[in-house]
């Protein structure tokens, strides 16, 4: 069949709406249609050529939602009509690292699938005669996709593609991130590095659990007003901090935070995240992604007085479990989702959703079919 979707040719060059072909879903695959995708910042990451894992010509995008069309033979637990939201990081339920119950990194698919192919290590996109890739096993960008069982989250029919799609990676991210990853408590302290699409979920997360005090630190301030939206109670732009970041943080905090999150993904401000938190009990969740080459480094002193360095993917959800549960409290009222979309597109404009991210102008861009 022929699908609609933004396809990246090579790094660095807009996304190019085109045609291509999509074969139809094999033994343990289904046949999606995604009506709305989100546009996250990882996405960017990986069309600037900064992934080590981005390869071209490829189908970005992994914060959808869509409706099943197709099964392939030996599914079972979806059928034509189930809606869905595709699953960067699946849940098979039977590998090492899903019966381990010790992390969400299910690693049944995850060899193929940073290879941008599908499990029996093919594609099922072509263009003109080539194979372009997947991305994520999940490739929202595209009208129609085909995906393994496993990566599906089946969800509740009423609720809304345009504003579920945002729970496939950005809304689970931060608030998970609190609950799963840190397993913040009621009264704890906090610090929020990078108040966008997932920062301003982590302070929601934060706000859900009863934190005391959450403070989002942003170079930019027009993240101010919508932060204290979501619960943020003391904004830090840190170009007018007189003096270094941490000292001050420490200070605001009375001592450092119990909980810092860096959503930025710069290695410097991962630095000053860890360094804020309080001597001998404090944790710092990396989420940001960085550039190939990157890394990180503090003082091991820093770990030795205490202060735990901890990373989280798709803030610890087990997605075909949790996914649907953060869809409820959506349709609950128990989250905010819209007023974190800023901007609607249609496919033909989606490059103006990564011109908007850039100027700091979106929270979230989501694109519809
Ligand atoms: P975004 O562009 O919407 O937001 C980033 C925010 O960081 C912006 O508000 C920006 O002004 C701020 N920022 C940039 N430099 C800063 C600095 N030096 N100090 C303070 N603030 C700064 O991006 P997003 O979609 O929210 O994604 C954030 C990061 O999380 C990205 O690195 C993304 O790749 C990563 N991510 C990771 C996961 C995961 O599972 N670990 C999931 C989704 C996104
Ligand atoms: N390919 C990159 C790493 C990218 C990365 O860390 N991705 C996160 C999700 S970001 C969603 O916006 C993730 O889930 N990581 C776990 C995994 O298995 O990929 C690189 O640096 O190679
Ligand atoms: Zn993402």
């Amino acid at each position: 069949m022929k699908t609609r979707a933004a396809v990246a040719f090579a790094a660095r060059k807009p996304l190019e709406i085109v045609e291509i072909d999509l074969d139809g879903p094999k033994a343990g695959e289904v046949l999606v249609e995604i009506r709305a995708t989100g546009i996250c910042h990882t996405d960017y990451f990986t069309l600037s050529g900064a992934d080590p894992e981005g390869l071209f010509p490829c189908v970005l995008g992994h914060e959808g939602a869509g409706i099943v069309v197709d099964v392939g033979a030996g599914v079972t637990s979806l059928k034509k009509g189930d809606h869905v939201i595709p699953l960067y990081t699946p849940e098979c339920r039977q590998c090492k690292s899903c019966l381990s119950r010790k992390t969400n990194l299910c690693t049944a698919i995850r060899a193929t699938q940073g290879k941008g192919l599908m499990p029996d290590g093919t594609s099922r996109f072509m263009c003109d005669g080539e194979p372009v890739l997947h991305y994520m096993g999940t490739s929202t960008f595209s009208n129609f996709i085909v995906a393994p069982e496993i990566a599906l989250a089946k969800i509740r029919e009423d609720a809304p593609f345009d504003k579920v799609c945002y729970i496939g990676c950005g809304v689970t991210t931060g608030i998970g991130a609190v609950i799963w990853t840190a397993k913040a408590e009621v009264g704890c302290r906090a610090i929020v590095f990078g108040l966008g699409g997932i920062g301003l979920n982590v302070i929601q997360g934060l706000r859900m659990i009863g934190a005391e005090q959450i403070v989002g630190v942003d170079i930019n301030p027009g993240r101010k007003a919508i932060a204290e939206k979501f619960g943020m109670t003391h904004f830090v732009n840190p170009k007018e901090v007189e003096g270094d970041l941490v000292p001050y943080l420490v200070d605001l905090t009375g001592g450092g935070a119990d909980y810092t999150f860096d959503a930025t993904g710069n290695v410097n401000v991962m630095r000053q995240a860890l360094e804020s938190c309080h001597r001998g009990w404090g944790q710092s969740i990396v989420i940001g992604v960085a550039p190939s080459g990157a890394e990180i480094s503090t003082r091991p002193f820093q770990l030795v007085t205490g202060r735990v360095w901890k990373g989280t993917a798709f803030g610890g959800a087990r997605g075909r479990t949790d996914v649907p549960r953060i869809v409820d409290w959506y349709m609950n009222g128990k989250i905010n989702i819209d007023d974190l979309i800023t901007h609607k597109l249609p496919l033909e404009r989606i490059n103006e959703g990564f011109d908007l991210m850039h100027a700091g102008t979106s929270i979230r861009s989501v694109v519809e079919f």
